[in-house]
């Protein structure tokens, strides 16, 4: 084609209607968050590069009519893979993944309302793929060059720049994309729909390889580990205190425990939490440790449900969101408990979507249940009260026993706040984010207190247990100068910042009358033994990694998921073992016993590991065995 004189190859015509077709998708038919104009940048010249990366090849093929027969049907192919994520988008608000096409589970409920799911319009997205058609079998007529060698090299090594470029953008834009696995969303506003296909055909196939070629043959030493080293003998006091009732718990987002009986200008941060720490009915427990990697929130769900540890890289929730598990939500099903999810955001967002239902979840309220706008939403969305007060609705035609799990979301990272819904002033630091901390954290603290509250008028409180965890931590050690000014420290060692990993867990068991501060050294693994005991359930031949928190005879550990660890005595992190009362940096002599459990932790940690990756619950029956 000759534009101005300048004969442009047609892999390139094709590659800019067709980038400008997919973006016009992108934009108008997928409904892609865009925040500000590096991410609008980035969505506008994804389709294009991933356009060019597809259609360049063809000029490394050397007949004429096979290069233009090539770009046909890529052109074709390309159209047919955007229509039908299209499709399953009006459906589901999702992309497709590997796993779903061959589960085909999603794609059945489809099935019968896929005609809906098709708009007469639809039909414009091949009008490309018809121009091409036309220009190819045009310039097949017309004979079609074939290009130099350095001319081949250049379309290729351009290619892969301008992927290089997109991929570093995206990247810088938004850190950790790739590792951190985050949401479909996401990839596909960073890196187009092509490129996230073939980051999921990627990652399927590395856990699929990991899947078959385990055999079992780990289980046994396995659960030798759990008997000896987990399991324990007896059960505590409180075995069966809540038997029959509701479990409400709720995932308080990126609370820390050093806000716990803390102030900030002289005002209490937290005030409603503090009265639970001195409630008969509560246990505070002051020595409780998130375990979570680079999945934060799902990390902690994964961790609370299953007893097992979170993955080193990436989201389990998403690499390893088919594998068998025999997780908290279902075993509680057996037991008659109808079990759900609370949650305003968006049902794909960590893959809960996927994940939630394998896990044994009954139902997810996600954001479409919420009635959600610009006046009652902030930051990532629906702000704590409205959330806790929308749910009241659904809460209440629940059936009993129930297990509700609510996710708030109002103290998110960059934690902005309305200014009518801040009680405390922010601190004055160079880090903004821990400034700004404190009075979103007061206003989630304030939520759950009006929750509180909805829950004694509604009735459903003296039925219920209410569990009250912090995800993980709010404020990284990119603050530490911040926090130590805070805390009045010099500095933040690695002692302190270990310490800084406690996150608050609240067991209010109305009616109870003897709540206590427990300082138990525990953390999220404990979770789900802890829930069966509280509600007399046996779970005899469950494998897991945790202890009952109330029960005495608990393994004297707690592993965090890059191999430190925590027990009465000690502190081990960066190679050294700390004295955990004093923080002193221990002698090598005296650190001997500290050492000695180096090796243990690891190996429960590769135990944990070697279930998911080799998917070993699919060889377990824990029916049978119970
Ligand atoms: C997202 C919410 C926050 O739905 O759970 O996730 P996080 O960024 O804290 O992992
Ligand atoms: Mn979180």
């Amino acid at each position: 084609m000759n534009i101005k004189g300048i004969k442009l190859p047609l892999y390139v015509i094709a590659t800019l209607i067709f980038g400008i077709k997919t973006y016009i998708v992108y934009r108008f038919l997928f409904s892609l968050e865009l925040e500000n104009t590096v991410q609008e940048f980035i969505l506008f010249i994804n389709p294009f590069v991933s356009a060019f990366l597809i259609f360049a090849l063809s000029v490394w093929i050397k007949k004429p009519e096979r290069q233009m027969k090539y770009l046909r049907y890529m052109a074709l192919f390309g159209t047919l893979v955007i229509f039908a994520n299209l499709v399953f988008y009006r459906s589901f608000s999702d992309f497709i993944t590997i796993p779903q096409l061959m589960q085909g589970g999603n794609a059945g409920d489809l099935g019968s309302s896929i005609l809906s799911l098709i708009k007469f319009y639809d039909i414009l997205l091949f009008a490309d793929v018809i121009a091409i058609w036309y220009l190819s079998k045009k310039q097949q007529e017309n004979s079609v060059t074939s290009y130099p060698r350095s001319g081949k090299v250049f379309a290729l090594a351009l290619s892969l720049a301008l992927m290089v470029g997109n991929f570093f953008l995206a990247e810088m834009e938004r850190p950790q994309l790739f590792t951190r696995a985050f949401d479909r969303e996401y990839l596909v506003k960073y890196i187009g729909l092509f490129n996230y296909h073939v980051y999921d055909a990627v990652l399927h196939s590395k856990v699929k390889t990991q899947h078959v070629f385990a055999d079992g043959s780990e289980l046994p030493g396995i659960k030798e580990y759990v008997d000896t080293v987990i399991e324990l003998d007896g059960k505590s006091d409180l075995f069966g205190v809540a038997e029959g009732k509701n479990v409400i718990f709720i995932s308080a987002e990126s609370i820390q425990s050093f806000v716990i009986n803390n102030t900030v200008n002289g005002q209490e941060i937290t005030p409603f939490l503090n009265s639970l720490v001195e409630d008969e009915d509560t246990y505070y427990f002051e020595n409780f440790y998130h375990q979570t990697e680079q999945g934060k929130t799902s990390d902690s769900e994964f961790l609370t449900e299953n007893s097992l540890y979170p993955l080193p890289r990436g989201a389990v929730f998403y690499t390893h969101a088919q594998n068998d598990y025999h997780a908290l939500p279902e075993m509680l099903g057996e037991k008659g408990y109808y079990t759900t999810v609370f949650h305003a955001n968006n049902d794909s967002f960590y893959n809960r979507d996927q994940m939630y239902p394998n896990l044994g979840f009954d139902y997810f309220y996600d954001v479409e249940a919420y009635e959600v706008n610009e006046n009652n939403s902030i930051g990532w969305g629906l702000k704590d009260k409205p959330f806790f007060e929308q749910s009241m609705k659904y809460l209440q035609t629940l059936e009993e026993p129930f297990y509700a799990k609510f996710i708030t979301l109002t103290n998110h990272f960059p934690f902005e706040l309305d200014e009518q819904d801040k009680s405390i002033d922010r601190y004055d630091s160079n880090s903004n984010t821990l400034n700004n901390f404190f009075p979103t954290v007061r206003y989630m603290d304030e939520s759950i207190e009006e929750f509180f509250t909805l829950l004694k008028n509604s009735g459903m409180y003296e039925d219920s247990i209410i569990i009250i965890m912090g995800d993980h931590y709010g404020i990284s050690s990119n603050h530490n100068k911040a926090m130590s000014q805070y805390l009045e420290k010099e500095e933040i060692t690695p002692y302190d910042h270990v310490q800084l990993q406690r996150v608050p867990l609240f067991i209010h068991i109305p009616g109870h009358g003897k709540g206590e501060v427990k300082s138990t050294i525990s953390g999220q693994i404990d979770m789900k033994p802890t829930i069966l005991n509280l509600l007399g359930i046996e779970y005899d031949n469950d494998i897991y990694f945790g202890n009952d928190i109330f029960n005495s005879n608990r393994k004297d550990y707690i592993a965090l998921r890059n191999g430190d660890y925590i027990t009465e005595d000690y502190i081990y992190t960066n190679d050294s073992c700390y004295d955990f009362s004093s923080g002193e940096l221990l002698e090598e002599v005296d650190a001997e016993a500290c050492m000695s459990l180096n090796e243990t932790v690891k190996e429960e940690l590769t135990h944990s590991d070697d279930i998911i990756y080799g998917d070993l619950f699919r060889f377990v029956n824990f029916k049978d065995e119970e």
